[in-house]
């Protein structure tokens, strides 16, 4: 029998990979995607099927988490096997400015899920999935993080998926749902968002590299995480939901860096060597040495500098995640080390500026974002 699946969230790095994914197991994917003023479904463009062909196997619908009739409607047509929550207004930094607006789609949307499973009366039938986050952990108050650790966030996104979490709990307790928690650490990609700190990074390193971009600013460098690669994370997210019983997953590499060695690394990608000199907001990336004649930069030059504006009001310091549950629950252990992932954002990222210099050349205008 066919399965359906639907994907909240699904135009974002997650959901495009969980759609390959899931497309490859044979299912039948819908996804909801958000009415935009332009096109926002690059990432799941290569898989696109023409409204008109039959047998359709991947199918959008408008939609929004703020909006509870829309998502009835979408659930009582799609009669899904299993739900992926994995909108969410993501950025923590942005949720500073926008607390409101996170609380409602981050927090309520996954409650307004949860009531349209009930309110349909599919609790037997429909499996759901929510994308929670390390972010959960928050203060630090025990390394590394597992499924037993409490709770302390530390941003209006971390407590608006806090109340995701519990009532995610709530409804397998109270209603019987097979609803999951999987507690994900970071994870990137070549398609992460271009305003998180590891493809702001791997981005900004190719410019520099190509003389497209002098600086980089960026904010707190000691922060700690542990960064994974979102292909290894998304397999996960579809073993949670054919476990034999509803859980909770910690899903970690179980390593950390700084974003300060994470700079060093993607920096070592393209044979320059980086030193940090100075301190907290005074701090600066120089270049040491430069080995790949390409790319060459002069020795000395100041390509990190700090904008106190990235710090954020209150910071998560440490993270480490233990996945062992995962591993000995589920036989999940992630591919890609770090040194892979960073390996294939760079080369992604100095393909796309390498086409931005070649426009440049050519006398077109490019995009000059430093964000
Ligand atoms: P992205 O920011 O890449 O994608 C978020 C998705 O949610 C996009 O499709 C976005 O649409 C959609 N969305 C945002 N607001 C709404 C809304 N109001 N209604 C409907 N859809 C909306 O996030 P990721 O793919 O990285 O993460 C997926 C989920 O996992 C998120 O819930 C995130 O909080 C969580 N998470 C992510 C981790 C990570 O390291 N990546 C770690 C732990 C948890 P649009 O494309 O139009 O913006
Ligand atoms: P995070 O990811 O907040 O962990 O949330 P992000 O990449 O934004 O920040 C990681 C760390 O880097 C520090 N930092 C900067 N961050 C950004 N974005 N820009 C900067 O210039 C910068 N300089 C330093 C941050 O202070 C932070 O400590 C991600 C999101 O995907 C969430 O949705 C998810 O829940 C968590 O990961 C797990």
């Amino acid at each position: 029998m066919k399965k359906i699946a639907l994907i909240t969230g699904i135009t974002g790095q997650d959901g495009s990979y969980l759609t390959e994914l899931l497309l490859e197991k044979g299912y039948e994917v819908h996804g909801i995607k958000r009415r935009a003023s332009s096109f926002n479904t690059q990432r799941i463009d290569h898989l696109y099927q023409d409204p008109h062909a039959e047998n359709r196997k991947l199918i959008l619908h408008y939609g929004d988490m703020s909006d509870s009739t829309n998502l009835i409607r979408i659930i009582q047509e799609v009669q899904p096997d299993e739900i992926y929550n994995l909108a969410a207004m993501s950025h923590v930094h942005v949720s500073f400015d926008t607390p409101e607006y996170t609380a409602n789609v981050d927090g309520l949307g996954t409650l307004r899920l949860l009531e349209a499973i009930r309110i349909l009366h599919l609790e037997k039938k429909t499996k759901i999935y929510q994308a929670s986050t390390s972010e959960l952990y928050g203060k630090v108050q025990e390394v590394p993080q597992t499924e037993k650790t409490p709770f302390y966030p530390r941003s209006p996104y971390g407590v608006a998926k806090i109340y995701a979490y519990w009532i995610t709990v709530n409804y397998r307790e109270a209603y019987n749902v097979f609803a999951c928690n999987g507690i994900l650490f970071n994870h990137e990609s070549p398609v992460r968002g271009e305003t998180f700190v590891t493809r702001k990074i791997t981005r900004a390193v190719s410019k520099i590299a190509l003389g497209l971009q002098d600086t980089l600013f960026l904010g707190n460098l000691d922060a700690q995480r542990d960064w994974g690669h979102a292909k290894d994370y998304v397999r996960m997210m579809w073993m949670i939901l054919q476990a034999d019983e509803p859980e909770d997953w910690v899903i970690a590499t179980g390593k950390t860096t700084s974003v300060r060695d994470m700079v060093k690394m993607a920096f070592s990608e393209v044979g320059i060597e980086l030193e940090f000199i100075g301190q907290g907001k005074e701090e600066k990336g120089i270049v040491k040495s430069c080995s790949i004649s390409e790319f060459s930069l002069e020795t000395g030059k100041e390509v990190i500098l700090i904008d106190p504006h990235y710090y954020r009001p209150t910071e998560v310091d440490l993270l480490i995640g233990d996945a062992s549950k995962a591993k000995e629950k589920l036989g999940w252990t992630p591919e890609y080390t770090l040194e892979e992932l960073i390996k294939e954002m760079m080369e992604n990222d100095l393909k796309i500026m390498q086409k931005e210099l070649f426009l440049k050349n050519g006398g077109h205008q490019i995009n000059n974002n430093y964000e």
